[in-house]
């Protein structure tokens, strides 16, 4: 229990609970969810208003659950290195948190998986939170929730990144596959595999907002919808400064993107990954213009790749109080065999004392990357703003997770306005699990 008791129902119910899902016809999976599905039920709040969350957990085991892109108090955001409140193994927790920021935001486990892959965000354990602005973001007739999240997850041996700077010892050791990554059997959206969930359907005329969110562990993804246009009005739930039309949304792990599109192509589609295997192993859904049932279409995109600065303004940003380099590096396998992670030669340990920062001064995170992976990048309990990508400079596009591209630079700036624990890691989860992770104290 935390602070001011609830003296109404509980706005918000959880109750982590096994279930088993059916993911596609006859393929079910059992995991761990919110209310028996996943996506757990789509959260409605309204910013400023405080909600009262009451979790229950039926589970044999001790839970974290985190509220991904909210500025909340360290003990109920939801994480181990921040000591917030856990919820006991068969026991409940219930605490109030006020949403301050708005659009698209979600709550998801943050226990670590480790070698067990059932657990964290490996399992059915996220739900969608929509912080609803005081101001409408426009004219729409139809709102869609699209969360995507990949199951039946597996170790496997990973391709090896020809640069990383372990490359030439790798097959010097006998710890088994060089190093390891994880695979799916089966990938979905709204927890259904392409063509096994209810289509989206729209009408000829309709303008529809989607709501993405990348609810992945681990994979970093791309949507299209052949024969259409998004328009991305927001970023992690942060309108963008210069809404732009793209054919392809990338999501990494954790992101959301808020798009408007306008139904003027009549037909079957499916909106799913333009990579023709992870679309055929589930990541799509079918949309359907009403009268206009038929064969599903899916056409090779073309156009611009995925770019941040496209909806950034260029103008210089004010000066940092502080710059804090950030590079990452791959390191040699463990005694397990798995690849390592280190921010500046340092692999996370839980008794590292956290970088202090002052309460209200400007930071700016220097990231390098020196490895060839992409990396989704986030911050607890802060919003940043993209200040440089690669050497190209912006200003305006507010996130909580960026996706670092291979060997890329960036730089993101933040107000520490959140006094106590703050955790930065990646959102990749092995990377995370494998010391990608640092932790920073505001006082
Ligand atoms: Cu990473």
């Amino acid at each position: 229990m935390l602070g001011r008791p609830a003296n109404r129902g509980a706005d918000v119910t959880l109750n982590i609970a096994r279930a088993r899902l059916e993911i596609a016809s006859g393929r079910t999976v059992a995991t761990t969810t919110y209310n028996g599905t996943a996506p757990g039920p789509l959260i409605r709040m309204k910013e400023g208003v405080p909600v009262s969350v009451n979790i229950f957990n039926h589970t044999d085991v001790p839970e974290y659950v985190h509220w991904h892109g909210f500025e909340v108090p360290a003990e109920v955001d939801g994480t181990e290195e921040e000591r917030s409140l856990l919820v006991p193994a068969g026991g409940h927790l219930q605490y109030e948190l006020t949403p301050r920021q708005t659009g698209s935001r979600y709550v998801h486990s943050h226990a670590m998986a480790m070698d067990d892959l059932t657990r964290g965000v490996y399992s059915g354990q996220f739900a969608f939170v929509y912080v609803e602005p005081r101001r409408n973001p426009g004219r729409y007739d139809q709102e869609i929730f699209l969360s995507t999240h990949e199951w039946e997850p597996y170790f496997m041996e990973g391709d090896d990144d020809p640069n990383a700077i372990t490359e030439e010892r790798h097959g010097e050791t006998d710890w088994g596959p060089a190093f390891v990554e994880i695979g799916y059997g089966i990938h979905s959206i709204n927890g259904k595999a392409l063509g096994h969930g209810e289509p989206i359907r729209v009408k000829e005329g309709q303008r529809v907002l989607f709501h993405i969110l990348n609810a992945s562990a681990t994979e970093n993804i791309q949507l299209y919808l052949p024969g259409h246009e998004f328009l991305v009005v927001a970023l992690d739930g942060n309108p963008v400064p210069r809404p732009g039309r793209v054919s392809v949304l990338e999501l990494g792990v954790g992101e959301r993107v808020d798009a408007f599109v306008d139904m003027k192509n009549p037909g079957t589609w499916i909106l799913g990954s333009p990579d023709d295997d992870v679309r055929g192993s589930g990541l799509g859904i079918l949309v359907e213009y009403a009268g206009k049932q038929g064969a599903a279409r899916h056409v090779p995109p073309g156009g611009a790749t995925w770019d941040y600065l496209r909806f950034g303004e260029k103008r210089e940003s004010p000066a940092p109080d502080e710059i804090i380099p950030m590079v990452i590096e791959r390191l040699d396998p463990d005694g397990h065999g798995m690849e390592q992670w280190a921010i500046n030669g340092r692999i996370y340990r839980d008794q590292d004392e956290p970088k202090a920062l002052a309460r209200g001064r400007r930071y700016r995170l220097a990231f390098t990357n020196r490895t060839g992976d992409a990396h989704p990048l986030h911050l607890h309990r802060h919003t940043f703003e993209l200040v440089r990508i690669g050497g190209r400079q912006t200003a305006g596009v507010k996130k909580d997770v960026v996706v670092l591209q291979g060997y890329q630079t960036a730089e993101v700036d933040f107000i520490s306005r959140q006094a106590g624990l703050t955790l930065f890691h990646c959102h990749q989860q092995m990377h995370m699990e494998q010391g990608f992770k640092t932790l920073f104290r505001v006082v």
